[in-house]
């Protein structure tokens, strides 16, 4: 994946027209876009494709079944056109690794611990175990928390030159510097870009809060 600006914009933003206004705006401003479930489903998954001709998408599907399933999922995302897809790894070794390879040259993103409050009750136990999974699946990447950012630092010791994608900036309290300074390669940022009274002077300022660190080496 590209690393420009080193953030990807999640596009949660449920109104179809606003959601490509937005998209269309700051495309230039992002690495990637991702599309999650929200806006998927107001409008339709041609939405996949229709931004993919704008950005690389990354599917955020969280996808978390049996190995067939997964395969089946992650063959269609491929199909309209995605770049990349977020799984879940506690669904088990089997299942990711029928994700890794359903996904061909796209990536696939493994998800650590979460960035919600929520996500210290279970997912953080299990956090470094999901990364080393990650590794030995042969994933592109993990996701790893803003809010938390001492966790990136530990899951990027676990990982090694593996991707971070660090949600979790601005409307659920995390920095975006904090989290790029502690080995996250890209920020997710939703809510406080296209939920902005101007969403690309808010894209323009958070990148460059995030021009001032310097690159993982
Ligand atoms: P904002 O909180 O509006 O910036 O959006 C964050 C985006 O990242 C949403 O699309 C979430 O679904 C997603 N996300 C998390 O917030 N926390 C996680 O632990 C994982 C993800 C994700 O996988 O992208």
């Amino acid at each position: 994946m590209r690393a420009d600006t080193r953030m990807i914009l999640a596009l949660d933003e449920t109104d179809e027209s606003k959601a490509l206004k937005v998209a269309g705006e700051v495309r230039d401003l992002v690495d990637a876009i991702k599309i999650n479930w929200p806006l998927v489903l107001s409008t339709s998954p041609e939405m996949i494709s229709r931004l993919a001709r704008l950005a690389p998408v990354i599917c955020d599907f969280k996808i978390a079944d049996i190995p067939n399933t997964d395969r089946l999922i992650v063959e269609q995302v491929r199909r309209r056109g995605a770049s990349g897809v977020i799984v879940h790894a506690f669904t088990g070794t089997d299942s990711l690794k029928a994700a890794v390879e359903a996904a061909g040259d796209i990536d696939v993103f493994v998800v650590t611990e979460m960035s919600h409050p929520g996500g210290q009750e279970f997912t953080a136990p299990l956090a470094e175990r999901f990364a080393s999974m990650a590794v030995e699946a042969g994933a592109a990447g993990v996701i790893a928390p803003a809010t938390r950012p001492e966790r990136i630092a530990k899951v990027r010791s676990i990982i090694g030159d593996l991707l971070i994608l660090s949600p979790g900036v601005g409307a659920q309290g995390g920095s975006a510097s904090d989290a790029i300074a502690m080995g996250a390669d890209h920020v997710i940022v939703g809510r406080s870009i296209y939920g902005a009274a101007d969403p690309r002077e808010a894209a323009i300022r958070l990148a460059e809060e995030i021009r001032g660190v310097p690159r993982r080496s």
